[in-house]
């Protein structure tokens, strides 16, 4: 299982806005690693083996240091080489892009499942609304889309930070929800600007490259391809 190529292995799954925003961070980066795809129903037994609690993203550096959450993958990246066009953020910015990611990890993640897979949240005593939790859902995007609209095009200003990259993966989940819904709707203006660049944009096709999943023995594959 050793380090075949010198690069850091990525345990990754391509569809997981976690695994995508640690991706972003890397492509942005400039980094290159090794990547190894998974399907979650059958996590690699060295994944399990170097972080037991199966989630992905995971990162397993030459020296053997496992990295298995998503921000610390974005961290570890921006800390090897941070992105030329990102903006460096200010003491205050850098609490206002913590509180953000709080809340999207926490409140928006929570509700963002029930709104997707409703079914998965009945209970004998309780049947779950998706649409409450769709609900719950934009009162946080409103205050995206209100920071957008004052100072955009990006969270705080005119280069991307690493705000936007945390965030925009689970953006682009709540769209796919009902993508007929979420174009249609009034207002969001400048969150679906900020949305639509996001989807268009070189980083993304980069991070969104298929892979077919990795198998022990396979020939190592880098990404970025
Ligand atoms: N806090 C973790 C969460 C990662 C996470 O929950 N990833 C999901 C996929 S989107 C996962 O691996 N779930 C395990 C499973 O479904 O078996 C992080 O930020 O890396």
């Amino acid at each position: 299982m050793e380090h075949q190529l010198g690069l850091p292995v990525l345990y990754t799954f391509r569809r997981c806005p976690y695994a995508m925003r640690a991706r972003l961070a890397i492509v942005a980066a400039g980094l290159k690693v090794e990547v190894r795809e998974l399907v979650l129903r059958a996590k690699p037994a060295h994944m399990l083996e170097i972080s037991p609690k199966g989630t992905v993203p995971v990162l397993w550096l030459q020296d053997g240091t496992v990295i298995d959450e998503s921000l610390d993958v974005m961290c570890w990246a921006v800390g090897q080489n941070f992105p030329a066009s990102w903006l460096v953020l200010t003491a205050e910015q850098q609490q206002q892009c913590d509180e953000w990611i709080a809340l999207l990890d926490g409140e928006f993640k929570r509700n963002l499942d029930r709104y997707k897979y409703p079914h998965r949240y009945h209970t004998d005593t309780d049947t779950c609304d998706p649409l409450e939790h769709r609900a719950a859902c934009e009162k946080i995007l409103t205050l995206w889309d209100e920071a957008l609209a004052q100072q955009g095009p990006w969270l705080f200003g005119n280069r991307p930070s690493f705000a936007d990259y945390a965030i925009l993966p689970f953006v682009r989940q709540f769209r796919i929800a009902d993508e007929a819904w979420f174009d249609a709707v009034a207002g969001y203006d400048a969150l679906k600007l900020w949305l639509s660049a996001f989807l268009a944009s070189p980083v993304l096709e980069q991070a969104m490259v298929k892979y077919t999943p990795w198998q022990p023995g396979d020939t190592p594959l880098t990404f970025p391809g």
